[in-house]
């Protein structure tokens, strides 16, 4: 398959293994609906997202997730703040093993190998062409630990400068097509767009791979829904994905995770102006505004709606689908 975005992607992807599965199986006891051998050529892996209204998109998750593997974390407290399903994959309720990718990426086994920074070098220093540079995730350990509930999905990522533009592959055993595919697709074209904006390239397409693709039972009515509401959608967004700014943000990611840590422990807020005042681009000012807003919801608080209001339209349209609650008719009056 082949999709400039990701949402036309993902809409294609769900309809055909919804309506044409290859094999209805049941893999860990859990019903399924699956085809093996996935392929998936995104054209413009910017645009990352679905706007699919009955989809929710949870922006928040997403950037928290890939910040997350950025950050070198497997911490659980850290990504179950924003997705509370999380401690049902963590075998010790302290940590994660499988899914969390920053370890793998940044501190690969007992020698704790850094691979992004190795294959960084590897195509700037040593060969622009290179076909080595492979960051490795799922690792064979991992299907000898009795009764893991935690094992990678991502066999690994790999990078591929040509003519000009940075592209990039993952391999996947297994990818859920209705959940797992939102936040993996984002946070693997987030990280190919780091890199490409740290070596000064373009972002050239993105190649997603997957073993088994499926749809679990449990999501049929909720998949069935999106794909009704598809029919009338004609794909075509009134907005566009921000763009990450040119140049290394490795300095900037250091900065929204400190406040990112202090507002999920509820140990500073910050108001729209307290944001605003930062010395960071624009891009990552809204992050922090998207990090605020949803402090808000995780401790239950009245909402600060000058957050809101500082985000940008495509920002606005996805916290008010997902959080409807917190802003009322009144209040989208007012924006
Ligand atoms: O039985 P198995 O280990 O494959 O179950 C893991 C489930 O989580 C699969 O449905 C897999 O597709 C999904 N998953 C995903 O889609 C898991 C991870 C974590 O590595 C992920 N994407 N990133």
């Amino acid at each position: 398959m082949r999709k400039k975005t990701f949402h036309e992607a993902y809409m294609e992807t769900l309809y055909d293994i919804y309506y044409n599965p290859e094999y209805l199986n049941s893999p860990r006891g859990q019903k399924s609906k699956e085809q093996l051998n996935y392929h998936l050529t995104l054209e413009n892996p910017i645009e990352r997202v679905t706007y699919l209204p009955s989809r929710k998109t949870n922006i928040v998750f997403n950037f928290a997730e890939v910040l997350w593997y950025l950050s070198g974390s497997n911490n659980l407290d850290f990504i179950s703040y924003y997705n509370k399903k999380m401690p049902l994959y963590s075998m010790n309720k302290k940590t994660l093993t499988g899914t969390a990718y920053g370890p793998k990426i940044f501190e690969f086994g007992n020698a704790k190998l850094n691979q992004w920074n190795r294959i960084k070098n590897l195509l700037t220093r040593e060969d622009i062409d290179s076909k080595r540079a492979f960051i490795q995730i799922f690792d064979a350990s991992e299907l000898f630990v009795s009764g893991n509930i935690d094992v990678s999905c991502t066999i690994g990522l790999q990078f591929f400068i040509r003519e000009d533009k940075l592209y990039m592959s993952s391999v996947m055993r297994a990818n859920d097509a209705f959940r797992g595919m939102v936040s993996d697709l984002f946070s693997f074209t987030f990280m190919q767009e780091l890199m490409a904006r740290e070596l000064h390239l373009e972002v050239g397409e993105y190649f997603h791979n997957v073993g088994s693709i499926h749809i679990y039972e449990s999501d049929n009515e909720w998949a069935k829904t999106v794909l009704e509401e598809a029919k009338n959608h004609n794909g075509i967004s009134a907005f566009e994905f921000p763009k990450m700014p040119t140049g290394n943000n490795w300095i900037f990611i250091e900065t929204v995770l400190e406040y990112e840590a202090l507002l999920r422990k509820d140990q500073i807020s910050m108001s729209k102006q307290d944001i605003e005042t930062l010395d960071l681009p624009e891009y990552w000012k809204q992050i922090l505004l998207l990090f605020s807003i949803y402090q808000h919801i995780a401790y239950k608080r009245d909402m600060d709606h000058s957050l809101f209001q500082g985000l940008l339209p495509i920002y606005q349209f996805f916290v008010r689908n997902k959080w409807f609650n917190y802003f009322s008719t009144k209040q989208k009056e007012e924006i």
